[in-house]
């Protein structure tokens, strides 16, 4: 497919990475760009040339790393010259020979799911886990063979920028507002959601909330569709009923396990697990390897992650709460009082709603980073008391200050970490160095 091709590769963070690992597979000549010039690319054994911009005119083919805003310059230039422009998720799709590719997609709730059906599909067959959740895709695309599973955590940077790609099983979770500042607009961000949808047929799957807003848009999907709810039994798939995870699969209905036999907490944990048993229930994986999967998942790192009780005050660290809806989510999870830590990067969210449906559980707030201002804002409509602090060990500090007996302390961020973290995890890990120092 790539035979004497020139390729340029564009960012050289975990996606860049995975890409040239594959490409160097290929008999074709990739040229590497990354605006990062203190990018160590010394070590790296693959051949590949450094990305000039007179290099443009002979490039065949763009793979776009996601964090790379669509109206950059570079590939404004490309498009003009009609050069394709795709993403690592489409590149992925283009080279693998797996036939069982299962992709999540959704505002949140996406890397628990991809986590857990990962976790099932491991027991049974050869399980390739990658995407959004940290890991490249496309050299483990190249490596998975026809029958492996291959479980695909696809955010909305890198279905944008698909064509083809067309995975077997679809679960979209649900979708609010995030990524303003990087699609523009709510409907660009919903219709690139969409995408994860639009190549499948009749032999295909998607699994949609049905309490979300935006699934019943999908009406005249292709695929075969199945749904998962809290609130409604009356649906063919996955939905609560008298405390246990029900399914009903071509009109028969079946207990799958009691909600006191799960360890992570809360509902909206209740609608991922039910995504990903009706996934696994696709794949013909047999109950009893779905519900000793389910009873042993612990969640994942970062996602309000249990870290610490000092003197009867809960530290909780949900550094992967990227946005207002993910935090809500948090925050109703908690039991108890909570003085919240948030703040970051700015990506345009608005923070009213949140501090609307939360303003009775926080009883304090700490604000950090580059929102800090702008969610202060918000939290003054509904008198909620917050301090501005520079940095996370002031923001702990600050909180721990105020803790009484019996509170949680709570980073929920609301926003990405890029302003002060280069991750998500990198601003959880030092969240947890920072509590586990406390006394
Ligand atoms: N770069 C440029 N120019 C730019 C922007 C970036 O040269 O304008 C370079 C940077 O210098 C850097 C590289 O591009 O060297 C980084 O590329 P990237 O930001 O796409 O990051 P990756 O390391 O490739 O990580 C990406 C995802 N990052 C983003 O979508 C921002 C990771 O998701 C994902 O885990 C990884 O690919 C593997 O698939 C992170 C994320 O925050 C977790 N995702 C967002 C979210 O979940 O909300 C969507």
């Amino acid at each position: 497919m790539l035979n004497n091709k020139k390729v340029l590769i564009m960012g050289m963070g975990l996606t860049g990475k995975s890409a040239l690992k594959a490409l160097s597979q290929m008999p074709c000549k990739v040229y590497v760009y990354d605006e990062n010039k203190n990018l160590n690319l010394s070590n790296i054994k693959e051949d590949f040339v450094i990305f000039k911009d007179e290099d443009l005119k002979d490039i065949d083919l763009i793979i776009k790393s996601p964090g790379i805003y669509p109206d950059h310059d570079l590939l404004v230039k490309a498009r003009d010259e009609n050069i394709e422009v795709i993403s690592d998720l489409e590149f992925a799709y283009r080279i693998t020979k797996c036939k069982n590719l299962i992709a999540i997609t959704g505002t949140n709730g996406k890397t628990t799911t991809t986590t857990l059906l990962g976790d099932i599909l491991k027991r049974v067959r050869k399980t390739y886990v990658g995407g959004n959740i940290g890991v490249g895709l496309s050299d483990i695309a190249l490596e998975a063979k026809k029958d492996d599973f291959f479980v695909i955590e696809a955010s909305s940077f890198q279905l944008e920028d698909t064509l083809t790609f067309k995975p077997k099983i679809a679960i979209l979770t649900y979708v609010t507002k995030d990524h303003l500042d990087w699609h523009k607009s709510e409907d660009n961000y919903v219709r690139a959601k969409y995408k994860i949808f639009a190549n499948q047929d009749g032999e295909d799957y998607a699994i949609l909330n049905s309490e979300d807003r935006s699934a019943r848009d999908l009406k005249k999907l292709k695929s075969k569709v199945l749904y998962f709810s809290a609130k409604n039994n009356n649906i063919e798939g996955a939905f609560l009923k008298d405390k246990a995870i029900y399914i009903r699969l071509r009109g028969r209905e079946e207990k799958i396990i009691d909600i006191k036999d799960i360890k992570i907490p809360g509902i909206h944990n209740a609608k991922n697990i039910m995504a990903a048993i009706l996934a696994a229930k696709i794949l013909k994986v047999d109950d009893e390897i779905i519900i000793d999967a389910v009873k042993k998942f612990t969640g994942v790192a970062h996602r309000i992650e249990f870290i610490k009780e000092i003197k009867g005050v809960k530290y909780y660290n949900d550094s992967k709460g990227t946005n207002p809806d993910s935090t809500l989510v948090a925050v109703e999870a908690m039991d108890q009082n909570c003085i919240l830590i948030a703040g970051g990067y700015d990506k345009g969210s608005d923070f009213d709603d949140l501090f609307k449906k939360t303003s009775s559980k926080i009883s304090h707030l700490i604000l950090m980073g580059q929102t800090a201002e702008k969610i202060s804002l918000a939290a003054k409509k509904y008198n909620i008391d917050y301090y501005l602090v520079e940095n996370l060990q002031m923001a702990v500090t600050t909180a721990k200050n105020l803790a009484k007996k019996g509170d949680s302390i709570l980073l929920s961020p609301a926003c990405a970490s890029w302003d002060m973290y280069k991750s998500y995890e990198e601003r959880g890990e030092d969240f947890r160095k920072i509590v586990s120092e406390l006394i």
